[in-house]
């Protein structure tokens, strides 16, 4: 089957389902959370799993497999959720597999779930990259794009009291108009290819992995509930205190039983580490002044006496009576830190202060689980994240897990959140759309998040072909509608824009890979390229430039002396020379904002012949253990700390274990 037929093919099924708008409507998407109104059920665990036959449209809508019990169709396979499914199974063709693949399992529903006063949900984390959701055989929701959440109001599908099942159709296949982009190949020679041969290229160099990825929860509200939340922040300083400005709005569900829906109002109250409440309001929009507030500062950067990464909690209540105790509503509670991110005169500037990225590149990759969240995982990856004394890194190279990102509003992580467009081509208007849709989804999940400092709309595109100035003009402009708190923006490229002329973005972010794609092994040209390269950038395009990646492969244990490449000891004599480049910028240009290595850990990528089984630019393997590199890295990023903390005070500034040196 062509390429052409199976988007059509792909199209058609979708939409002869009752397509749901509950997943790409703005709307309903805060993290399940437990409160005086609401309970949250987990359906992780071993799912059961059906790969369909291979790259066409499969056998399991023209036979309805939701309507049938997956284990009856085929041999099921145990597959965990959350998890990528490619590398559970001992199974070549799983691993490999493109096209669909079917998920289902049992699940029970507590009786006193069925009542009025409780609506149900059904929400993923994300499912990569088109999943089709059904409960007890009807359909529920359907999303596309992976990476991000979706939700489906459940109520009327459950069974309450009994045993339910749940089937979910997965599909990874990417095409020209998805984001990523993507291409099928069908080879038809019968004579050198095997029947149900498919080749799905892509403009990534990162394993595709699949699978259900993140946490599936089940969880209840009121019939009248909050369905989303924004909070943004500022402050001022007075001559003898910080006053925090906390700007909120509440948007609710009123249930049909309610006479109005201006019957219900808000309560809202701001409490601090300690529970206390520090301010109120009796409205669902407004703005309270904090009195003596405490900024989110990133790691390594609170003035001496403050804490880095402070986090409030805007409590919520949705109520139908004036008093907090009686109330008949809803309660969510969101935690935010108060702090400002700007680009001003070519800086970039956190709570009005220069901020230097110093920080990393990275990817969900982890053995076994591919990018499925995995806690153990999560807290190590942050646990070598300070330890580097690093204050930041990038998504790349789509929105990171939920749960990874309370780690960095808890830790102080500056966060560059990074759309899943990578090497964007053609540019075309559906591409376009695709593309706002991911922009909202994603600014929508993370508008409150303490860590996002600046909104990353893509990695690497074609960006000198003519029509992606006005391409990405269109991306930005719709960006900065949906975040209200007006986040710097990026893209992240490796080649100029035609004529010059930039889209309408606040940082330049630049890849370079001097003495290793280029002149390799020659790392002497680095402290003259690195110079030259940042200083045309900003030349052609006015704005502050981050080196958002550059990085040099190594075999842990491979060492050569005097250096060689694919040796450690090239990898850090490379990341040296990177260092040297960058003190003479930072001396000399106000406007050279930050590096990130390439990359925090070695990660998968597909099968090809010129990289020993995965990228190797991590300064961590795989199972994160440090390369030479790490130390080297350590190092550099804490003297960095120290120079541009915004005070010193040498007795927290410094591991111990460094000082001894
Ligand atoms: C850059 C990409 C990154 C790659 C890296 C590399 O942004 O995803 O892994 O090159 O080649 O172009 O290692």
């Amino acid at each position: 089957m062509g390429e052409k037929n199976w988007i059509r093919l792909l199209f058609l099924l979708v939409l002869s389902l009752e397509w749901h708008v509950s997943s790409v409507e703005c709307g309903g998407i805060l993290y399940p959370q437990e409160s005086e109104t609401r309970e949250v059920k987990s359906l992780d665990g071993i799912w059961q799993f059906l790969a369909d036959e291979a790259g066409g449209e499969g056998r399991g809508f023209k036979e309805n497999w939701h309507l049938k019990k997956l284990n009856e169709l085929g041999k099921v396979e145990l597959m965990p959720v959350p998890s990528s499914f490619n590398d559970i199974t001992q199974n070549k063709d799983v691993r490999d597999h493109i096209g669909w693949v079917w998920y289902a399992r049992t699940f029970w529903v507590p009786q006193n779930w069925r009542s009025d006063d409780r609506r149900v949900f059904l929400r993923f984390g994300s499912a990569n990259y088109h999943a089709v959701v059904w409960v007890n055989g009807n359909y529920a929701t359907n999303h596309t794009g992976g990476y991000l959440p979706f939700v489906a109001d459940v109520t009327k599908l459950l069974e309450y009291g009994k045993e339910n099942y749940i089937t979910v159709a997965l599909n990874n296949t990417l095409h020209y108009e998805t984001i990523p982009q993507g291409t099928l190949h069908y080879p038809s020679d019968r004579s050198r290819y095997p029947e149900g041969f498919v080749i799905q290229g892509y403009n990534f160099d990162y394993f595709n992995f699949a699978g259900i990825h993140r946490p599936v929860y089940l969880y209840t509200t009121p019939p009248s509930y909050i369905n989303d939340v924004t909070i943004i922040t500022d402050f001022k300083e007075t001559s003898n205190e910080t006053i925090g400005l906390v700007n909120f709005a509440i948007k609710y569900h009123a249930s049909s039983s309610i006479s109005s829906p201006s019957a219900l109002s808000c309560l809202v109250a701001i409490r601090d580490d300690k529970n206390r409440k520090v301010g109120v309001a009796q409205s669902c929009s407004d703005s309270i002044e904090i009195h003596n507030a405490k900024l989110w500062w990133p790691y390594l950067s609170a003035p001496v006496g403050e804490k880095e990464a402070f986090l409030y909690t805007l409590e919520v209540y949705l109520t139908n009576s004036e008093e907090e105790e009686q109330f008949e509503g809803d309660v969510y509670r969101l935690k935010f830190g108060i702090r400002t991110a700007q680009v001003v005169n070519d800086t970039f500037l956190v709570n009005k202060k220069p901020f230097y990225f110093r920080g990393f590149g990275r990817h969900e990759d982890y053995t076994l689980r591919g990018r499925g969240v995995d806690n153990v995982m999560l807290v190590k990856d942050h646990n070598l994240l300070l330890w580097t004394g690093a204050n930041s890194y990038r998504t790349s190279h789509y929105p990171y897990a939920e749960e990874i990102l309370d780690l960095t509003d808890r830790l102080g992580i500056v966060i560059i959140d990074e759309s899943p467009a990578i090497g964007l081509t053609g540019f075309g208007e559906e591409l376009c759309t695709s593309h706002i849709q991911v922009m909202r989804e994603l600014v929508h999940r993370d508008k409150n998040r303490a860590s996002v400092l600046m909104w990353s709309i893509g990695n690497e595109p074609k960006s000198l072909e003519a029509p992606a100035t006005n391409y990405f003009n269109k991306v930005i402009n719709a960006t900065r509608r949906f975040d209200k708190a007006g986040r710097p923006i990026t893209i992240v490229v490796n080649q100029g824009f035609s004529n010059h002329t930039a889209p309408d973005l606040d940082v330049v972010s630049i890849n370079r890979y001097f003495a290793w794609y280029g002149d390799t092994g020659r790392s002497e040209v680095i402290k003259l390229q690195i110079p030259t390269e940042v200083k045309s950038w900003y030349e052609s395009y006015k704005k502050p430039v981050l080196i958002s990646e550059y990085g040099a492969g190594s075999i842990v244990g491979m060492h050569q002396n005097p250096s060689f490449v694919w040796t450690e000891d090239y990898q850090t004599n490379y990341l040296i020379e990177h260092f040297k480049a960058f003190d003479e910028l930072r001396k000399e240009v106000p406007y050279f904002i930050g590096e990130m290595i390439w990359n925090f850990a070695d990660f998968a990528t597909p099968q090809e012949t010129f990289r020993p089984w995965g990228c190797m630019k991590g300064i961590f393997t795989r199972e994160r253990q440090p390369k030479q590199a790490a130390h080297v890295v350590r190092r550099r990023y804490w003297m960095l700390a120290n120079q541009t903390g915004a005070l010193c005070d040498d007795a927290w500034m410094m591991p111990t274990d460094m000082k001894q040196v």
